[in-house]
């Protein structure tokens, strides 16, 4: 079987002809207009990225180069096999992520090899990681970790070095997997740091990238391996143009290297209107227990009604719903909700979520403000983590950053493969605008 650089190899020619043709037979055709609104509104459904792994319907949720979550999991390796046994591998995810193809088993295990192989984290790394406060932020640890790993950086080298613009790739490619390889034990520091006085786990690379990860982490079971595995596929993408991938994009179109385009995405990902989401969930159902408990009173629908409704009236998001694209319920909520039926039906807290996925959508349609009253992803990840006792819900986030840069940082490569260019979208100020539309 071809390696992922030989795969790649192949492709990148293929593609960057795919592309000329492609502008050559439209480049001048309308793909939609930009309203006011849409200006003013942060830009939403104005199309105008360019982005390969992942594609997003409003109704049917994300794609991953055409295939739905289902489909990934129906097809794609898992730890133990070659599909259907389990859930599939962060290395499948991010092999189908860059190439487009369903990898084979033993394609995935020479992945899983080569990213261990890339893991050292520089001494100064962890130098710095150790010398942060435990009360810093998880996020701004790891953000921290990878930005001091830049100085491994291949392609800032060759570009300083005057590498020829055709080449920007085979650094890029190096790049791309060293930051992935490396996200994992950045991320087990911050958490062995924050938590356990900086005692750190050796991981175990007879296992996969998750289950290594999650032996550093100091977690130890084959049921949260397998929640690892399901985690680290579905947040890998969720196309362009949500923060943390429109980030890394944005500031990898400068030819900053991965390492720093990648740092930007996770200071997005840390807004608690993305990423945070994820911690800010498990806080709000905590609150809500702390408080009816207080009370003496039962956690059921009309408690989580009236919990609600005080959030809202208090000026403050329900987190876990809504979304910026979606308009139905996220699929990486009921692939997660699937995971708890199948695992853990029984757990208290999945039966509080549940319960809130049965009133939510009600109360914030009678609210009247959001376009999408349903769950996102965010909604159920934290209740997964916590049945296996991991719950420390402030790193929750961290895990989604350790994701992301699977989707966003495939999308690098391709960027700089089909040389894309700087990003630069035109602003207007309110009096152009006003002036603009007054003369129509
Ligand atoms: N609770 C309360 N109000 C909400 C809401 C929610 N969950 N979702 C949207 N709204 C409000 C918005 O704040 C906005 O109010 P204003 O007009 O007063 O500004 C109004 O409804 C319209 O917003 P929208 O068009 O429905 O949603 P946006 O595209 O502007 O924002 C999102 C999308 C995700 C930021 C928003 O739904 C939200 O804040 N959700 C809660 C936080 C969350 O779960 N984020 C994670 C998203 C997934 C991820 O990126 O990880």
């Amino acid at each position: 079987d071809a390696t992922l650089k030989e795969t790649l190899t192949v492709q990148i020619p293929q593609k960057q002809e795919e592309l000329k043709q492609l502008k050559a037979d439209h480049g001048s055709k309308v793909l939609g207009e930009v309203t006011v609104d849409q200006c003013i509104g942060g830009g939403r459904g104005v199309r105008c990225m360019l982005w390969e792994t992942s594609l997003l319907d409003a109704a049917e949720g994300i794609r991953f180069r055409g295939y739905t979550i289902p489909e990934c999991q129906e097809l794609l390796p898992t730890f133990k096999g070659p599909a259907g046994d389990g859930e599939p591998t962060p290395e499948a995810i991010l092999w189908l992520l860059l190439t487009g193809e369903i990898p084979t088993k033993e394609q995935c295990d020479g992945l899983t090899a080569e990213l261990f192989e890339r893991s050292a984290l520089p001494a100064h790394a962890t130098q710095l990681l150790d010398s942060l406060p435990k009360t810093m932020h998880p996020m701004t640890q790891f953000s921290l970790g990878l930005q001091a790993c830049q100085t491994e950086s291949n392609f800032a080298k060759a570009y300083s070095d005057g590498v020829h613009k055709t080449k920007y790739w085979e650094s890029t490619y190096e790049d791309v997997l060293d930051v992935i390889a490396k996200l994992a034990p950045i991320a087990a520091r911050v958490y062995r740091n924050t938590y356990f006085n900086g005692e750190q786990l050796k991981g175990d690379t007879s296992l996969d990238y998750s289950a290594n990860f999650c032996r550093m982490l100091g977690m130890d079971s084959p049921g949260f391996d397998e929640l690892m595995r399901l985690y680290l596929v579905i947040h890998s993408d969720h196309e362009g143009g949500n923060a943390s991938a429109h980030a890394t994009h944005l500031v990898g179109s400068t030819l900053s290297d991965p390492y720093n385009a990648y740092v930007g995405g996770l200071n997005a990902l840390a807004g608690p209107l993305h990423g945070l989401a994820n911690q800010e969930v498990l806080g709000w159902i905590q609150d809500l227990k702390a408080k009816f408990d207080a009370e003496g009173r039962e956690v059921n629908e009309k408690t989580i009604t009236e919990f609600a409704w005080e959030t809202l009236n208090a000026g403050k998001v329900i987190p876990g719903f809504g979304h910026a694209v979606l308009r139905k319920t996220d699929p990486r909520y009921t692939c997660q909700r699937e995971f708890a039926f199948k695992h853990l039906p029984d757990d208290e807290l999945f039966k509080v979520v549940d319960t809130i996925y049965k009133v939510m959508p009600g109360v914030l349609t009678e609210h009247g403000k959001t376009a999408n009253p349903y769950p996102n992803v965010d909604s159920h990840s934290g209740v997964l983590l916590w049945h296996y006792g991991f719950t420390q819900y402030e790193y929750y986030t961290v895990l989604f950053g350790v994701s992301r840069a699977i989707g966003a940082l495939s999308q690098v490569f391709w960027d700089r493969a089909l040389g894309l260019p700087l990003e630069r979208p035109k602003s207007l100020t309110t009096g152009f605008i006003k002036d603009f539309c007054e003369k129509q």
